[in-house]
C-alpha cells in the first residue's frame, strides 16, 4: 500500500454502510403523567418501530428524565421529522447517528455520528470487519492456505458471537500455532531489554508469573483480560479482524481493547501486516497494564466518540504513531512503546537504528502525517512521557469540532454527554 492513502483500507466497511441508519434520539422531559407517552405517540404516528428505549435521571435542576430512543431510520428526512415531532413535548432533542446517510450532515447540523453510550453497545461492532488480507496488498501468506483459513474461521467464530460480560472462551491452540508463538516469543524477548520502554519491561515478568506468558504456549485472552482489569480497568474483547477506525477507537473510550485471537501464518513468524494474537499479547497488553498509558489510550477513545469522519482520520493517525508505532524518551535514550514495533523483530531493531527520522510528538503535526501500512515506517514520533502525550492529545481533542463533550462514568460503564464543551 502506498503512503498516499493512510488507513484508507479501514474505511471500506464504513462507506458501504447504507440505509437503514442506526439512530438514537436523546431528549429530556419533565416529570409529568403521560409525558413520555406523548413523545412515543409522536414517533409511533410515523410508523417507526423502535429498537430500544432507555431512561436515566437527568442532571438538570428540574429533576427531569433523560430518554434514549433507538430506531433504524430509512433516511435523514425521517430522522429530521422525528426530531421535529418531539419538539412540542421534550426539551433538548438531540440526534445521534446519521453517519453514512448521504447529505444528512448538511440537513441536520445538530446531529452527530452514532456512538456507543454503554459497554453493551460494543456488541454491535462484531460483524463489521475486513476479511483476512483484504486491501492489504501484501502477499498475505495465510490467504492461500485452506487449512489456515478454516482454522482462522473457527477461532473468529468466538468473536462473532461474543457478548459483553461473558468470559472470553478458551482456545485450544494446535502444536503448529504454539510453535509459531514460540518463535516470535523467543526472538522478541532477546530484544526487549535493549529496545522496549521501561513500562513494558516492568510488566513483562508479571505476565509470565500471572498469565502464562512463556515460550510453551499461547496465553489465553480471558486470563490476560482479568489481569489487565486489575491493573488499569482495561479489558480485552475478542474481535474477528480489523474494525473500522471509528469502531476500534470508540472501544478505547470504555477501556476496551479489541483483540484478535488467531495467530499469524506459520511460514512467516517474524512479520505480519495485520494484528494477530502475538501482536496483541506481546505488543499491546504490557502497555495497557500501565496506568498512564491506559489514561492516554482512553483519551484518544473519548475524543473519537461522535467525531466527524475527518477527525476520526486524524485520531486514527495519532493512534498509529503512538499506541501502534510510538517511541518515547527514557533518560537519554529512545525506547519503543508502540505495539507494532514491540511485536515485530525487524521493525523493533530498525526503529532505533538511527536510520528512520525521529520527530517530537505534537498531535497537530502527527495528525497530518501520511504513513505506509505494510512496510517499516519512514518517520516516528517521540513522546516525552505518557502523561505529557495525554495532555497534548486532550488539548488537540478540545480543538476538534464537536458540539458537546463526553465523560466516561466507570461506575455505570457508560458515557455521559455534556452539552457544551
Ligand atoms: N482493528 N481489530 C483491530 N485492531 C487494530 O489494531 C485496529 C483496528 N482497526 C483500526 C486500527 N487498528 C488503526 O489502524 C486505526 O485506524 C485506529
Ligand atoms: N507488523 C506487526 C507484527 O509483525 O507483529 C503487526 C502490526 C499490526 C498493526
Ligand atoms: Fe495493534
Amino acid at each position: 500500500m502506498s503512503a498516499a492513502a493512510p488507513a484508507s483500507h479501514l474505511h471500506k466497511c464504513a462507506d458501504s454502510n447504507v440505509a437503514p441508519v442506526k439512530t438514537t434520539v436523546h431528549f429530556s422531559i419533565t416529570d409529568k403523567v403521560g409525558a413520555l407517552d406523548d413523545c412515543l405517540a409522536a414517533i409511533k404516528s410515523m410508523n417507526i418501530s423502535l429498537t430500544r428505549i432507555e431512561s436515566r435521571p437527568s442532571k438538570t435542576a428540574e429533576w427531569d428524565y433523560d430518554f434514549f430512543v433507538d430506531f433504524n431510520a430509512v433516511d435523514a428526512e425521517q430522522v429530521r421529522k422525528v426530531a421535529k415531532s418531539l419538539e412540542p413535548f421534550a426539551k433538548q432533542v438531540h440526534i445521534v447517528g446519521n453517519a453514512g446517510a448521504s447529505g444528512a450532515t448538511d440537513e441536520l447540523p445538530e446531529s452527530t455520528p452514532w456512538f456507543p453510550r454503554k459497554m453493551v453497545d460494543l456488541d454491535t461492532f462484531a460483524d463489521k470487519v475486513l476479511e483476512m488480507g483484504e486491501e492489504l496488498d501484501s502477499d498475505h501468506p495465510g490467504a492461500k492456505d485452506p487449512v489456515y483459513r478454516a482454522r482462522r474461521a473457527e477461532i473468529t467464530k468466538i468473536a462473532k458471537t461474543y457478548k459483553t460480560g461473558q468470559p472470553i472462551p478458551h482456545v485450544e491452540y494446535t502444536e503448529i500455532e504454539n510453535q509459531t508463538w514460540a518463535a516470535v516469543f523467543n526472538k522478541l524477548t532477546t530484544m526487549f531489554p535493549s529496545h522496549a520502554c521501561r513500562e513494558h519491561q516492568h510488566v513483562f515478568p508479571l505476565l509470565i508469573q500471572n498469565c502464562g506468558y512463556g515460550p510453551q504456549q499461547i496465553p489465553q485472552l480471558e486470563v490476560v483480560s482479568k489481569f489487565l482489569k486489575d491493573c488499569t480497568g482495561f479489558t480485552l474483547r475478542p474481535v474477528m479482524g480489523l474494525l473500522t477506525s471509528r469502531d476500534f477507537l470508540n472501544g478505547l473510550a470504555f477501556r476496551v481493547f479489541h483483540s484478535t485471537q488467531y495467530i499469524r501464518h506459520h511460514s512467516k513468524p517474524l512479520y505480519t501486516p495485520e494484528p494477530d494474537v502475538c501482536h496483541e499479547l506481546l505488543g499491546h497488553v504490557p502497555l495497557f497494564a500501565n496506568p498512564d498509558f491506559a489514561d492516554f489510550s482512553q483519551e484518544i477513545g473519548l475524543a473519537s466518540l461522535g467525531a466527524a469522519d475527518e477527525d476520526i482520520e486524524r485520531l486514527a493517525t495519532i493512534y498509529w504513531f503512538t499506541i501502534e508505532f510510538g517511541i518515547c524518551r527514557q533518560g537519554d535514550e529512545n525506547r519503543a512503546y508502540g505495539a507494532g514495533l514491540l511485536s515485530s523483530f525487524g521493525e523493533l531493531e530498525y526503529c532505533l537504528s538511527g536510520k528512520p527520522e525521529l520527530r517530537p510528538f505534537e498531535p497537530t503535526k502527527v495528525a497530518q502525517q501520511k504513513y505506509p501500512i505494510t512496510e517499516y515506517q519512514p518517520v516516528y514520533f517521540v513522546a516525552e512521557s505518557f502523561k505529557d502525550a495525554q495532555m497534548r492529545v486532550r488539548e488537540f481533542a478540545n480543538s476538534l469540532n464537536r458540539p458537546f463533550s463526553v465523560r466516561y462514568n466507570a461506575y455505570t460503564e457508560s458515557i455521559e454527554m455534556l452539552d457544551s464543551k
